[in-house]
This record gives C-alpha cells, structure tokens and sequence, in this order.
C-alpha cells in the first residue's frame, strides 16, 4: 500500500527505539502487562468546554444499541459514527490526512505505525475520571506505555465459525479452507494478517512471521484455498452464516457471539493450530476537532454498565474489570492452554512491505 511506504524510514526508526527499549515485546500473561517506561498522563491545559460535535471511526458493529443514543442525550452532543472493517483500512484513510475523526480504534499492532506518524494526541488523564475501572491487565500495555494515548476497548480472538447442522465435522484446522467439499459455502476475513497469519498458524509458523519462505509457503496455501471460498468477507458475512449460505467462516470472536445470538446453530472454535489474540483501544488523533468531547467519551465508555452493554451487545471481552459482573455473557480471560495458542501480532516494520504485496497478489489471482 502507499500510505504504508510513506515514511517507512521514520516508522523503521520508531520500531527500533522500540525494540532498544524492550516495549515492543508482549510479555507475561496476555502479553498485556507493560514493560515499557511509564510516561505521565494527564499532562496539557485545559481543553475547554465540550464542543457540540464528536465524530467517531470506529470497527462496524462494535457498539451497543444505545451507546451513541444515551451519550448524545446526557451531554447534548451530535455524534457521527464511520465504520471500517480492517486496521488497514483504517489507517490507509488517517495516513492519507483524514482530519475530522474525534477518536478511532486501531488494533495494538497498529500503534507503531500510528506513532511513527506522529498520528496520536496524548490523552489528558484529569478528564478520565472513570479510569480507576481498567483492569490490571491492561494497563500500561507495551504498545502504549502508560497508556498515555489509548483507552482500551475490547480484546478478541480470531478463529471459525460454522453452522454445526450444516457441516458434519467439526472444522478445527485452519486446512479445512482447503476441503473441496465446502467450495462456496466458505469464506475467509478480508484481512491481510488474518488471512496469511492463519497459514503460517496451520504450518507451525508465527503468525508475525517475516521469512520469505514462510510467507511463500502461507501464499501458496491461501490460493489453493481461494478456489473454495465465496469471499473474503469480515463482519458482514454474519448475515450469510445466520442465514445458511456460509457454512464456515474465519471470523473475530465477538462477531461470531453476535451471530450465535441470531442463529444457535452456529458454533466458533480457535483451530489446533492456534490464531490471533487481540486487543482494540481508543486513541484520539492530533487533528480532533472535538477533543473535549472526546474526553467525555472515553470517559463515559469505562462507566461499568456502559462498558457492559458494549460488551453485552458486541461479544467481545470487556477490559473494564467493573463492568465484568454487571455483563449477561461473560467473556473469560483466556486459559493457560489457549494463551499457549494464541499470539498476539505485532507491526512487522519493513516486512509489511512483503506482506502487502503478497495479499495484493492473492486477491488479484
Ligand atoms: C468488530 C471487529 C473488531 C475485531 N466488528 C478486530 N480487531
């Protein structure tokens, strides 16, 4: 992509300071706990009175019914809501100087990149007066020390969903992208490091892999899986799956809890081999207008039952740890034996560049 080649040199820079100082590394438990330096939040003059406008960009059906509703009532502010279905997307549109975007929700992989760009407004803590909520785990994360400029969201995972009255066996592997007997009743998410990142899983590889014969390996085994598929497809492929004209699909946690709320027949697994942990946060661009109502937002989602609802609604594991009892569906945090299976992904620095142009490669075959 060119938005990723532009300042690659600065990005190359940022990702090795963050390799020096050790921030960059997942560490203990859900790769969560920081080991970056602390950087005090709170710092900045005051951001003045709410403005009457807040414009979110956001992941599509990742917010409760009355989230935006109730926010807009009790603050007299007019919201509007973009939605993405990819990181890329996502960060292909900030890069090219989208300016009016209050506050978006890039994965933790993305925060190198959004750094290197000088893309990301420090967070004035004294406005987070809700804050005390965050649940240990997600505090000073390695790819925001501090947490100085995010305010997480929800985490996930990537693995598949299928009609279990539909198909027989229980699709565990990443390989059954390749059955032939489910050609056109398949579809993978429109999402470069999901798609190639699954391969590289179903060959033993990490799914940040950079070797050029691994990636080669994972590209020939996302096209003999394409013949197969109906689509690549990420969030909207639910109406399909409730409906029965997907039978299995690689999909996000959340979205497939979305879908098993509409249609019981549909089950989700993470296959052996293992696939995606991640973790969404808010972060509000240096260009915001609206930065004070922004602010009040951030605030207002890490109430509990707003958290809760969002969760609730979403399917995804909420990192407000009041918010954990007041929710209908709980979300636990993975155990020992998932964790050993999942990875989290990070930036891949200068072997984005591979990647890309082998994802532009599958899709055009
Ligand atoms: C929301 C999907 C977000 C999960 N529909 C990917 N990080």
């Amino acid at each position: 992509m060119a938005n990723r080649a532009t300042g690659e040199l600065a990005r190359r820079e940022f990702v090795r300071r963050v390799i020096a100082t050790g921030a960059g590394l997942a560490t203990a438990n859900l790769g969560l706990a920081g080991c970056g330096p602390k950087v005090a939040a709170g710092a900045g003059e005051d951001l003045g009175p709410i403005e009457k406008g807040l414009n979110l960009y956001l992941w599509s059906d990742y917010l409760a019914d009355d989230t935006v509703p109730n926010f807009e009532k009790e603050f007299g502010v007019k919201v509007t809501v973009d939605t993405y279905e990819s990181n890329e997307e996502m960060a292909a549109k900030l890069m090219a100087g989208a300016s009016g975007y209050d506050l978006v929700l890039p994965s933790s992989y993305l925060f190198p990149v959004l750094f290197s760009k000088d893309l990301l407004a420090p967070l004035r803590r004294k406005y987070l007066t809700n804050w005390g909520n965050v649940a240990p785990l997600f505090l000073n994360p390695p790819w925001d020390p501090g947490n100085a400029h995010s305010v997480p969201w929800g985490w996930g995972t990537t693995g598949i969903a299928y009609r279990k009255d539909l198909v027989r066996e229980r699709p565990d592997s990443w390989a059954v992208f390749f059955d032939e007997r489910y050609r056109g009743k398949v579809t993978m998410l429109d999402d470069l490091r999901d798609v190639i990142g699954s391969f590289l899983r179903l060959r033993g590889r990490s799914l940040n892999s950079v070797d050029p014969a691994e990636l080669a390996a994972a590209k020939q085994d996302a096209l003999k899986a394409k013949p197969n598929l109906r689509a690549y497809v990420s969030a909207p492929v639910k109406a399909q799956l409730i409906a029965g004209d997907v039978w299995i699909a690689q999909m996000w946690s959340g979205d497939a809890q979305q879908a098993i709320a509409e249609q019981p027949a549909i089950e989700y697994l993470v296959p052996k081999e293992g696939g995606t942990i991640f973790s969404d946060a808010l972060v509000m661009p240096r260009s915001a207008p609206h930065q004070r109502a922004a602010h009040e937002f951030l605030n207002y989602i890490l109430r509990p039952p707003v958290a809760a609802a969002i969760a609730d609604k979403t399917g995804y594991g909420t990192p407000n740890q009041a918010a954990l009892p007041l929710t209908r569906a709980k979300v636990p945090y993975p155990t020992a034996d998932e964790l050993g299976r999942l990875e989290y992904q990070k930036d891949l620095g200068q072997g984005s560049e591979q990647w890309d142009r082998i994802w532009t490669e599958i899709k055009a075959a």
